[in-house]
């Protein structure tokens, strides 16, 4: 855990005794457990008529692609509901759909990863090699991707048809999908123009929303509120914060694609590669001399490691590290104070429950 390197912003704000440390880890091994149950039934699929060879390469998928994240997203569906029922225990039954609710955006992500790692030309994910890079997978991967999609729907149909929040349920997975298909869409034809002088902080942030935030966090907490019995019309400022807090993410995700050592991230950074809309080529740009211009203009988005090393020199030079740290504590800062503007102290709870896992993070 990173206590101490949160500093002083998480010590006044955020709990993290060793007590809520034990929680989190018995909530994590519940979570784990819960996997190989939803595995087996997809494996058991009665809707298919898997062979023995079918049925070894989902398993193998799967495991390869779904459960070797860091979880954020499933275990805080998990412990927003029980933040939303104050302190009440929870039913085994609960705490089973939860889990797999939690499960079901693991999944979802997944499948954006997959793909995700295929457009973007990817080496490494999650320490691993990238599934369509294995020489038996290829382009089968982009089939496996959309497979893993599909089972979203066949676990949520499996454990919540029937439920009084199905409908919802389903219509909130379809839109946080197609938000998040259309924020992709936005950062490949962005990228395609291999036109810097279109990049600026407005287009960085309408990419990040609907590529991250939703997904990775309206959606776990949107599902919390579902499960707590809540109506989704009525959290509008929850999803605010929310984005805010997505975008705040992938600035760090685009800082640690650069700055980060792959080994602890899990992943290859290859967003000066391919010309992305990278939140630090924008404050590059924003802080160039014309020489310095110059050089990210002739270097930015070119496959030879001399150039990649070039823009990392530029970037260094612009001290970006320096305008990240700034940056992430007052964004800190500010999202502190929209949550605590928030009426309700259990819903408080939820969104500094995703703060304190992403603030200062470093994977
Ligand atoms: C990814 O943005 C967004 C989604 C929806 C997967 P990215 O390509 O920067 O992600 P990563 O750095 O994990 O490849
Ligand atoms: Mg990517
Ligand atoms: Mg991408
Ligand atoms: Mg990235």
């Amino acid at each position: 855990n990173r206590v101490g390197s949160g500093g002083l912003h998480q010590s006044r704000h955020l709990s993290s005794s060793s007590h809520h440390h034990v929680l989190t880890e018995d909530l994590k091994s519940t979570f784990l457990n819960v996997y190989p149950t939803l595995k087996s039934d997809l494996l058991h699929d009665p809707s298919f008529e898997f062979t023995d060879e079918s049925r070894l390469w989902v398993d193998r998928m799967l495991d390869h692609n779904v459960p070797g994240g860091k979880l954020n997203r499933g275990l805080s569906i998990v412990e927003s509901f029980k933040l939303l029922k104050e302190g009440k225990d929870l039913t085994e039954e609960e705490i089973f759909l939860s889990c797999a609710l939690g499960w079901c955006v693991e999944w979802l992500h997944a499948y954006f990863l997959v793909i995700d790692d295929i457009m973007d030309n990817s080496v490494t994910r999650r320490g691993k090699t990238c599934w369509f890079r294995l020489p038996q997978v290829g382009m089968v991967g982009i089939n496996d991707g959309i497979l893993i999609r599909n089972h979203v729907h066949r676990i949520l149909k499996k454990h919540f048809l029937g439920m009084p929040f199905y409908f919802d349920l389903l219509d909130l997975f379809n839109e946080v999908e197609f938000q998040t298909s259309s924020g992709q869409m936005i950062d490949m034809i962005t990228t395609g123009h291999k036109d810097l002088a279109k990049y600026s902080l407005p287009v960085h942030r309408r990419i990040v929303q609907y590529k991250t935030s939703y997904c990775s966090f309206y959606l776990p907490a949107a599902c919390a509120l579902l499960m707590a019995g809540e109506n989704l019309e009525n959290h509008v400022d929850v999803k605010n914060v929310l984005v805010d807090m997505g975008i705040y993410f992938q600035v760090q995700d685009d800082y640690l694609d650069c700055f980060a050592d792959p080994e602890t991230l899990g992943k290859i950074g290859t967003d000066i590669e391919n010309f992305k809309c990278s939140w630090l080529v924008v404050k590059a740009l924003e802080r160039c001399s014309k020489e310095q211009t110059e050089i990210l203009y002739e270097n930015y988005g070119k496959p030879d490691p001399s150039n990649v090393a070039k823009v990392k020199e530029l970037y260094k030079e612009l001290d970006l590290e320096g305008v990240f740290k700034e940056y992430e504590s007052k964004t800190y800062e500010k999202l502190i104070g929209a949550i605590e503007a928030h009426q309700s102290k259990a819903i408080q709870a939820v969104l500094k429950s995703f703060l304190a896992k992403i603030y200062e993070r470093q994977k």
